[in-house]
């Protein structure tokens, strides 16, 4: 059985020409180049079929966003411009914090009220793309739904930190989050109540996944990731969050420790997948992140290759309908393969 890919065209669109990391302005890990990469080597392994995302309108974006932060993410670039901002992108200088949150007026100013880190730069077409991106995560919760038992959707830019009102870290739109809320929602109803698991393996913590349903409990959230005490995103992805309120115990974060590698890496897969089988949810979305590779420019784990191929099918073992959501990996010479390898398993 193939596995179906969907590709958002459009992710071109979203461009930055640096980003700032580490008080520096480099040139960005989080690339158009990515994408194309994977792109080619799934046509190379002739995985199966690539098609383009569906368009699903606002409503499904709606049910995960707040309406401010849309509305605020589709006008900023003009607006910042407009208001004197570096034409080459969005990129914040002062942040609303703890004790400074107004809210804010102005193109300059308003970015840092809806964005919590310099890693998420805003070009004139990152809108557009985000929202292909999330359209491709989209559709491929609606092939679910129309009985597939797994679809790729190579999303760019990727979504997992972006919260519900907030984007950071490469991501604007939360693809997995928006496609596990069309799953509920599309499932849910007239006394049926379904359950969602999302299962995070990107090196980074899912910060933005784990907000937006830390006090739900139909939706699992776990995340496999760098501890945040030596790691990006480095407030928030510790052990002892476990949920709030209804979802208390929906939030499982498994840290790992620097040097990581794919034994230790796949006994948390292990942990994981335990409690995904006695959620006993409908169906899974994969967060897949590359970026545990050893030698990824912004990890410090050391999986290789191969193992993607047994994580892909340790999980493709739990035999639930999955969406696997593209995430990071910025190992460019290695990503195709790696991806490869992972969405084998699930043929
Ligand atoms: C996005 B995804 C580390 C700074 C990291 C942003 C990383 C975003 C990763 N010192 N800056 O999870 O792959
Ligand atoms: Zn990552």
């Amino acid at each position: 059985m193939p596995i179906i890919t969907i590709f958002p065209g459009d992710h071109v669109l979203h461009n930055p020409p640096h980003e700032m990391l580490e008080g520096q302005l480099i040139e960005p890990h989080e690339s158009p180049a990515r994408a194309q990469l994977i792109h080619d080597a799934v046509v190379a392994a002739a995985l199966g079929p690539i098609m383009p995302p569906r368009s699903f309108g606002l409503a499904p974006v709606r049910a995960v966003h707040s309406d401010d932060y849309l509305q605020y993410l589709e006008h900023a670039y003009e607006r910042w411009v407009a208001a004197g901002g570096a034409p080459a992108a969005v990129i914040p200088d002062t942040f609303a914090v703890r004790w400074m949150n107004r809210p804010p007026h102005g193109g300059l100013a308003l970015p840092g009220y809806y964005t919590f880190d310099t890693s998420a730069p805003i070009v004139a077409g990152t809108y557009q793309a985000a929202r292909m991106s999330a359209d491709a995560a989209l559709t491929g919760a609606a092939l679910l739904l129309e009985g597939e038992r797994a679809v790729y959707a190579l999303c760019r830019p990727p979504g997992h930190h972006a919260g519900r009102d907030m984007c950071g870290g490469y991501c604007f739109l939360n693809n997995a989050a928006i496609a596990a809320e069309y799953l509920l929602s599309q499932t849910t109803g007239e006394g049926r109540r379904t359950k969602v698991a999302i299962l995070d393996i990107d090196y980074h913590h899912g910060n933005g996944t784990q907000q937006i349903f830390y006090e739900r409990a139909d939706v699992l959230c776990i995340s496999i990731h760098a501890d945040p005490s030596y790691e990006y995103p480095s407030f928030a992805g510790y052990a002892d969050e476990r949920g709030a309120g209804a979802g208390q115990g929906c939030n499982l974060n498994l840290p790992l420790p620097e040097g990581t590698d794919d034994d230790t890496f796949l006994a948390a897969l292990d942990r994981a997948l335990a409690a995904i089988h006695s959620y006993a949810p409908r169906f899974l979305v994969l967060s897949a992140g590359f970026d545990t590779f050893d030698g990824d420019p912004l990890g410090k784990f050391k999986l290789t290759t191969n193992r993607y191929r047994a994580i892909g099918q340790r999980i493709a073992a739990l035999g639930m309908p999955t969406l696997i959501v593209q995430e990071g990996g910025y190992a460019t010479a290695a990503l195709g393969d790696n991806a490869i390898h992972l969405l084998q398993a699930f043929i």
